[in-house]
């Protein structure tokens, strides 16, 4: 990491030298040698661990880590050497751990032991495993309500984990499940299964062997998603369009230097990862595509006028989708001034970008967080399904759509049941399973959740995995509301600031991580299963010595605490717990699309999940794929703050060196920003008119009147190259700047890319 604070040159390509220099520091962790290199060899291998970087398919196992960079950060963090055990624990007290950085915190190595917070101590100190699952059962078996709980999932939990919980929090009689999808593609989730009867994307990574066109919208994956930079540019090179839109000109949607291709890093070469690339504004993209879907309406009218062949799919659309004629008027309806100044695209622009898809005979739609984190992302995903509908692009091979899903497996945690919303089907089946009855009213959401710690009706707290204190918006009011419950559980690898917002009573339970054998009390070792974005379901069993032998994987502390609240009755928890063949042969009778889960699983590249929709079966209220009807919104928050006096548009992004609220470094190679995180990137015409320069520093306040002050103080501005009146930042230090209650309508996501916000002068 560099010591020096400066605002430099960017990287001229993504990945190469600058991947792997990166990835030297990344094994030397935190000052200690780790034993990166053994465990990289066995990352993605048919018999190895799966990658916890991120839920990008992998080709053939085996190949893939050598490029990643994301993937060998994420590895060589959890097989630290360095440990935070009770003498840690012992030395620092809790209200010196909080002024620490989320940085210095994670860095010092892995969690050891099963920790209880003194408040006589202000300390976390040792507790046995026993102590604190019964501790635990005593709090959540005090509680009126079960609804008083809230039951938080990270998306690195297995399959395995994720199933057991969702058993133990229903059999416990709630369905409070916020879980970290709830603030990253619940609006695809939502959006897809209103429209194509299924929450998830449907291509394979086959596909993107076979389309002519692809379009990439709102994710930057140069930094998030390193793998599919590979894939982008053989499309590239195969001659296929890869046409990009993002707000910000994103290194890794240029050009891309693989580190696996020797010839090409001697000789400093890269290759173009896209074709065409254009800049909407922050929440312009349902305007775009709504423009693209006019300029192929107007041409199929064109056609028709002419007597020519059409350029839509009229069979399919005729046999597979409904509501095209009330789509077709709402598209005729919205007038190209309302497109062009939503969008912040011209119309010829839009009208180009619309030639390429008329062109093309197989086209595939991704897109990430640009798309899902604003206040209309849900109606925008329906225009995406709206315009892949009109030639049929979805359901064959070489195209589809594409949300690119974050965390290792939060669409496998969303399959075994980590859903608030109950779905029926799973209810009946678990009932049938287990012979009792379940709850099946609503849960509450990450939103829902926060409102009721806010409120105060929120008593307890367990997170498997992931840090909610520091991963939600209005972060400080939330964490405030932790030091008001009565118990707060972490299941966690590493220390982070959740960890610090203590209840009245707190544990900290340490977990194996990804890379590390697992094994049960007779030794024998178990395996995992998690789903890539494609529905593919692999095995991964880890291969290093744990970090240490207190350490019990998820599956067991989960095991632990539900027999302890609700002993063992109706659930043989010591059974599962021992075995997780046995919690797969459970997941198969539960939900039976997993088939013969544990046989499927052995295969070498596991198995695909079957999706309706890629099969063109659509499991929708009408049995057919709905054009979702919805107009374009009168304003974006990009248009209500124009004319407003320093005030602008906020998106909350990742930098290069960081995985969400983990904290890898403090550099952003590939915006030429090093040493520093507190920064705001504006328009240098921007930067001018409000009357600053770059390199200011200036306090960025929050704009919403709600009786709230929300500050961001001394940011330093950074001119970048990003439409005028947008600017950006980075999460999770902003994350103090985004409201809890401005939130997707019907995902409840945050709406981490679109907040308003003022840029004062920094005082003091
Ligand atoms: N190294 C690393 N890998 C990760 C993660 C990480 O933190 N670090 N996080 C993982 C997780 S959980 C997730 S969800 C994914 C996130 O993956 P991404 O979605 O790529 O994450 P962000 O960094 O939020 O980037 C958002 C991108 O969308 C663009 N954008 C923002 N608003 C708009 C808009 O309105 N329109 C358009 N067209 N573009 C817009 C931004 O300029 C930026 O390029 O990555 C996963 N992988
Ligand atoms: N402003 C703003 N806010 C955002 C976003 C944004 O773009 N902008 N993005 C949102 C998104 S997309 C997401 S997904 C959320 C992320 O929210 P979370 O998933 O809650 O956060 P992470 O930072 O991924 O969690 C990191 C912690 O997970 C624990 N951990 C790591 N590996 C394991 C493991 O194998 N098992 C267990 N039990 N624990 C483990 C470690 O203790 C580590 O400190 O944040 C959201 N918040
Ligand atoms: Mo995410």
């Amino acid at each position: 990491m560099s010591k020096k604070k400066c605002i430099g040159k960017a990287s001229s390509s993504a990945g190469g030298w600058g991947a792997l220099k990166s990835v030297g520091q990344s094994l030397m962790g935190s000052g200690k040698p780790v034993k990166g290199a053994i465990t990289l060899l066995n990352l993605n291998q048919a018999d190895g661990f799966d990658c916890p970087g991120c839920a990008w398919g992998d080709p053939e196992h085996g190949s893939s880590f050598e490029f990643c960079e994301n993937g060998v950060k994420a590895v060589s963090w959890e097989a630290t050497s360095s440990r935070v055990g009770p003498e840690f624990f012992a030395e620092h007290p809790v209200s010196e751990l909080k002024t620490w950085t989320d940085y210095d915190l994670e860095r010092q190595g892995r969690l050891t032991h099963p920790m209880r917070y003194n408040h006589d101590t202000d300390r976390y100190e040792e507790v046995s495993w026993q102590q604190a699952f019964d501790g635990i059962a005593a709090e959540l078996n005090k509680l009126d309500d079960p609804n008083k709980a809230e039951f938080y999932t990270s998306g690195r939990a297995s399959n395995e984990a994720a199933f057991l919980y969702q058993m133990f929090v229903r059999l416990y009689g709630t369905n409070n499940f916020p879980d970290c999808s709830n603030m990253c593609h619940e609006a695809s989730g939502v959006a897809l299964t209103e429209s194509i009867g299924i929450g998830k994307g449907t291509v394979l990574l086959e596909d993107f062997e076979k389309c002519d066109l692809i379009y990439c919208v709102g994710q930057n994956p140069g930094t998030n998603h390193p793998r599919m930079l590979a894939t982008l540019r053989e499309a590239v090179d195969r001659g296929a369009r890869v046409c990009v839109f993002n707000t910000l000109k994103e290194k890794g949607l240029h050009r891309f230097t693989d580190p696996q291709d020797k010839l090409e890093m001697i000789r400093g070469g890269s290759a173009p990862t896209s074709t065409d690339y254009y800049r909407p504004r922050l929440g312009g993209d349902m305007a775009v595509f709504r423009g693209m879907s006019k300029v192929v309406l107007d041409a199929e009218d064109k056609a028709q006028a002419e007597g020519k062949p059409s350029v839509l799919d009229l069979d399919f659309i005729a046999e597979h989708t409904h509501d095209f004629e009330q789509y077709c008027d709402l598209v005729r309806a919205t007038s190209w001034d309302q497109i062009i100044e939503q969008s912040g695209l011209t119309k010829e622009e839009i009208t180009e970008t619309a030639e390429m898809y008329l062109a093309a005979d197989k086209v595939i739609t991704t897109w990430a967080m640009g798309i899902t984190q604003h206040l209309h992302s849900v109606q925008m995903i329906q225009e995406i399904v709206n315009f892949m509908l009109l030639k049929g692009n979805i359901g064959r091979e070489g195209a589809g759509l594409c949300p690119v899903r974050g965390h290792s497996n939060v669409q496998g945690d969303r399959t075994v049941g980590i859903n608030e919303k109950a779905p029926k089907p799973l209810i009946d089946a678990l009932e049938k399973e287990l012979g009792v009855e379940i709850p099946r009213e609503r849960g509450h959401n990450v939103a829902e959740a926060i409102g009721a710690m806010l409120q105060g009706s929120a008593k307890a707290f367990i997170a498997l995995g992931g840090n909610f204190a520091r991963a939600v918006p209005d972060s400080s009011l939330v964490a405030e509301a932790f030091t008001k419950m009565d118990l707060t559980v972490n299941i966690a690898t590493k220390l982070n600031h959740g960890h610090l917002m203590t209840g009245k009573v707190s544990y900290v339970l340490p977990c194996l991580g990804r890379t590390e054998i697992d094994a049960n009390s007779k030794g024998e070792r178990q395996m995992i299963t998690v789903e890539d974005s494609m529905s593919m379901v692999h095995g991964s069993a880890g291969i290093n010595v744990p970090a240490s032998k207190e350490l019990r994987s998820e599956v067991r502390i989960i095991a632990g605490i539900a027999k302890a609240t609700l002993g063992s009755d109706v659930v043989n928890w010591d059974e599962l717990s021992e075995n997780n063949d046995l919690i797969r042969d459970m997941i198969a009778r539960v939900l039976p699309i997993y088939g013969e889960f544990n046989k499927n699983v052995r295969r070498p590249r596991g198995f695909w999940l079957r999706n309706s929709a890629s099969c063109r079966e659509w499991n929708t209220p009408t049995k057919l794929a709905n054009f979702g009807i919805s107009e374009l919104r009168s304003q974006t928050e990009w248009q209500s703050v124009q004319g407003q006096e320093r005030t602008f548009v906020l998106q909350t992004f990742r930098s290069h060196d960081q995985y969400n609220t983990t904290i890898y470094g403090m550099d952003d190679r590939y915006r030429g920003v090093y040493g520093v995180r507190n920064v705001v990137f504006i328009n240098k015409d921007d930067v001018e008119e409000i009357g600053f320069k770059d390199g200011d520093l200036v306090d960025v306040v929050g704009t919403y009147d709600d009786g709230h002050h929300r500050e961001c103080k001394g940011f330093r501005i950074v001119s970048y190259d990003i439409p005028r009146g947008c600017i950006a930042g980075y999460y999770p230090e902003m994350n103090e700047l985004v409201p809890h209650h401005t939130v997707g309508e019907k995902s409840f996501t945050p709406t981490s890319k679109s907040v308003v916000v003022r840029l004062d002068a920094h005082k003091q």
